[in-house]
Parts: C-alpha cells; structure tokens; sequence
C-alpha cells in the first residue's frame, strides 16, 4: 500500500509538471501571434495604398521616425491629412577656402527618398572685392546623382559685380533617383580667399493618391 502511494504522489507530480510546461508553451505562442498581428505589417499596407510612389521605410524628413509611423511625413507641422504637398527643406551651407593658384572644393551629399519629383536648391555667398586687375573670385557648381551621372554643372561668369552677392538657384524636375546626390562647390579664386555659401535644399515628393486623382 504504502509503495503504491508514493507511486500515485509522484505520478501527480510529474503530471502538473507536465501541464505547467504546456500552459507557458501556448502563452508564450499566444503572444508572438499578437505581435504579428498588430506591428508593422498593416502600417505598412496602409501607406502604400494612400502614397503608392513613396516608400514605407523611407524617413523623408530624418526625424527618426519611418514614413509609414510618421503622421507628419514630411516634418512641416501639418498633418499628412492636411498637408496637400509633401516638400521637405533642408539647410545647405559651407565654405570654400584656398591658397592663391590652388584649386578648392567642398561637398555636400543629400539623401533623396523614393518618390522624388523637384529639386530646388537656392544658395547665396558674398564674392570679396579683387585688386585691381585680378579675376574676381567665383565658386563653380556641380550636381552629380547617385548613379554618378552630373545633372547639373555651372562655371559662372563674371557678369555679377566683385563684392555682390550672389545667388545660385539649381532646379528641376522628374523622377529624380533615390539615394545619395553630391553638390561640389568650387572656388576659381586666384588669390587667397574663402567664400562661404548657405542656403535652402526643396525636394518635392509625389503626394498622396486621392489628392493626385483631385
Ligand atoms: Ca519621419
Ligand atoms: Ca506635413
């Protein structure tokens, strides 16, 4: 008697083991589903079907936040709801520096999102007053895209007055393709000088699908 006891008492214990494994297995499954369910996916589904020619993952304003989480895509204040354009601006600024006779350059790279369909970019600086007989400063411009093909190269003249300033305005239009842009300024100066330019980068984006059929 006592044998089979200790039998039934042991043969209970293993069976509520068993059981409490079973329990945290489905509780543990249960939970995994759940996170399927309600993540990224339906965003995700949800962005594409209003903003068919942007990119879900994208984050067009750099906030940190992706496209399809972000209620202000475009980092303007106004709601993706409200906001009939999606334009993103960013501040460009840099200083060409050099040596009399020896050529400078400085770079700036863009990151455009899928979508792209404007390029403005406005800069200004301030040319110094040459000696007399001497080329007035310049800074030359070069636009290349990510594939490495330039889409825009300007050597001004000096049409502009020594000491003026002067405004550059870069656009244009298209598919413009995604990923990283290059702009190199460049100082033509035959004397010691430093130019430095600033200004604004606008890239229009292709806008939600019922303002484009609007
Ligand atoms: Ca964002
Ligand atoms: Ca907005």
């Amino acid at each position: 008697m006592q044998t089979d006891t200790v039998v039934g008492i042991v043969g209970a214990v293993v069976l509520v083991s068993v059981m409490v494994g079973v329990f945290t297995y489905e509780y543990n499954n249960a939970s995994d589903a759940n996170e399927v369910d309600g993540g990224d996916g339906a965003s995700m589904t949800a962005f594409n079907a209003t903003y068919p020619d942007l990119s879900a993952s994208d984050d067009l304003d750099g906030d940190g936040t992706p496209n399809h989480m972000d209620d202000d895509l475009d980092g303007d204040g106004i709601p993706n709801e409200a906001d009939d354009a999606v334009s993103v601006s960013s501040v460009v600024d840099g200083t060409v520096a050099q040596s009399a006779g020896t050529a400078s350059a400085d770079s700036q790279t863009f990151v455009l999102g899928e979508g792209a369909q404007s390029f403005t970019l406005t800069l200004t600086y301030d040319r110094p007053t040459p000696l007399p007989a001497q080329q007035a400063p310049r800074i030359d411009w070069e636009l290349i895209d990510p594939n490495g093909i330039t889409e825009y190269n300007i050597e001004e003249t000096d049409a502009a007055a020594p000491s003026s300033t002067v405004t550059v305005t870069i656009e244009f239009g298209g598919d413009l393709e995604p990923g990283e842009w290059t702009l190199t300024a460049t100082s033509t100066s035959l004397v010691s000088t430093e130019m430095s330019y600033s200004g604004e980068l606008v890239v229009g984006y292709a806008g939600a699908a019922d303002a484009m059929d609007a």
